[in-house]
């Protein structure tokens, strides 16, 4: 197992990475910028090193200031959180060559799974069920383009290869309109990613956004964790997660989940990771596969038991998986509010001092975050301040818990989204469960003031 480990994240993942490494009795180096200088984890941590100053572009994506202070502190490995540069096939590389291991699957994989067009067609060969589309980059062929557009029949979306998480799309309802929005949405992703590359799917009007983890192992073992609804999303940033998703036959989790497990087996995937789908009339449609550990990764923990943090560390110093999938039970029902620092209604970002913070507690209540009480928000990066995940036997357990939770936590001295979770936890189609990807806007939209 590795003595040292550098945490190349901030804010509430870098905590819970310090946290995991704590458990394994690994120390962990924790960098930050001249913003987060107050941060609870770097007042915790036994060796902490300035990358830089606030912007993240001069620190948290600062790859040499990043490798630097692994070598100076002698640390073995480098665990990326998500974000930053955590899918940046790149660094992962600069890291393996400075002679580091990267908590992560190899640069190639990162590379495929970056590359949407790849990633798909990946995915089609190892029999994960995709929507149905180009089946690889579109071709420029105008007559070409249209016979494809016809074939999967319209609505088609659009997609940039090199965009992802609702970057680089574009929605197109007559063939009148294909060869135009083809040519703006290349001419964009060319500015936007560097790569021109674009592919056609059918576009899914009312789907939910289904994900399933997974882990594996150098050996070629991989098993399935279940599946997470992410569907309740404004602007293509989720504010709630939950597991099991609400309505769907465990058999069909299964077989999607088995075929999952097969394409990791077969691209020699290591680490954590996540296939994203779009579920629509009792079907799963895969989209994009996640590198990374991801901001939701809480719910599956809390269904399954398993720290998935911890098994991603293990898994990169060489570890075989420690269970099987026979020896994985999901049981009762998690949900997780993702706590951002931001007016409720306008959604716009309230960074600041915290004068006040209470954090709620009591059976089946979690909290990942790292605030405090006279902790300073920074202005200089994502909005999220922290996490509330809950347990319970039972959907209905877990909503009361959340709102038990919800009503118990204080925060002063800044704005946040705690009111619009308490509303949703009370409301009517959101507690009966399957709510689609367009649910949360339209309820903002109709949202008395
Ligand atoms: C789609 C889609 C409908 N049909 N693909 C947006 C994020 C990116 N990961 C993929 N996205 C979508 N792809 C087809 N063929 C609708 C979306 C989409 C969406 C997906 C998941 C969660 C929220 C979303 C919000 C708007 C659009």
């Amino acid at each position: 197992m590795f003595k040292k480990i550098l945490v190349a994240n901030r804010g509430e993942i870098a905590l819970r990475i310090q946290r995991a490494c704590q458990e394994l009795g690994i120390k962990a180096v924790m960098v930050y910028s001249e913003a987060d200088r107050e941060a609870k984890y770097v007042k915790l941590a036994e060796e902490a090193v300035c990358i830089g100053p606030a912007p993240s572009a001069l620190s948290y994506l600062n790859v040499p200031a990043i490798i630097s202070a692994a070598e100076v502190t002698d640390a073995e490995a480098i665990h990326p959180g998500y974000g930053f540069l955590s899918e940046n096939a790149d660094f992962a590389e600069r890291v393996e060559k400075s002679g580091f291991q990267f908590i992560g699957p190899t640069p190639e994989s990162i590379r495929i799974m970056g590359d949407k067009v790849s990633a798909k067609q990946a995915m089609i060969k190892a029999g994960v069920p995709c929507v149905p589309g180009s089946e690889g980059e579109l071709p420029g062929d105008p007559v070409q383009m249209r016979r494809i557009a016809r074939t999967v029949g319209y609505p088609v979306i659009i997609k940039a290869a090199g965009g992802g998480g609702g970057r680089g799309m574009r929605v197109v309802h007559t063939e009148a309109a294909l060869v135009n929005a083809v040519a703006t949405t290349k001419a964009e992703a060319q500015a936007a990613f560097g790569n021109p590359a674009a592919y056609l799917e059918k576009f899914l009007q009312n789907p939910r956004h289904i994900e399933i983890q997974i882990l594996a192992d150098k050996f070629k073992n991989a098993v399935y964790l279940g599946e997470r609804d992410c569907s309740m999303q404004r602007r293509h940033q989720k504010i709630i997660e939950e597991a099991p998703a609400p309505g769907i036959a465990r058999k069909l989790i299964e077989r999607v989940g088995e075929r999952c497990v097969a394409a990791c087996k077969k691209i020699a995937y290591r680490g954590a990771g996540t296939f994203e789908f779009l579920y629509q009339d009792g079907e799963f449609y895969f989209i994009e596969m996640n590198t990374r550990v991801q901001v939701e990764h809480p719910v599956t923990e809390m269904t399954t038991g398993i720290d998935i943090v911890r098994t991603q560390i293990m898994v990169a110093a060489g570890e075989k998986l420690p269970f099987t999938q026979r020896q994985i039970a999901m049981r009762g029902h998690a949900i997780e509010c993702r706590v951002n620092a931001e007016d409720p209604y306008s959604f716009v970002p309230s960074p600041g001092r915290i004068s006040l913070w209470h954090a709620p507690g009591g059976p089946g209540v979690r909290v990942d975050s790292h605030i405090y009480s006279n902790y300073f928000v920074p202005p200089n990066y994502d909005s999220m301040v922290g996490k509330i995940i809950v347990h319970g036997d039972t959907r209905e357990q877990a909503l009361a818990r959340m709102r038990t939770a919800l009503g118990e936590t204080v925060v002063e001295g800044i704005k946040t989204n705690i009111p619009l979770h308490r509303e949703l936890m009370v409301d009517a189609k959101f507690t009966a469960g399957g709510t689609n990807i367009h649910y949360l806007e339209a309820w903002l939209a109709q949202r008395p003031r």
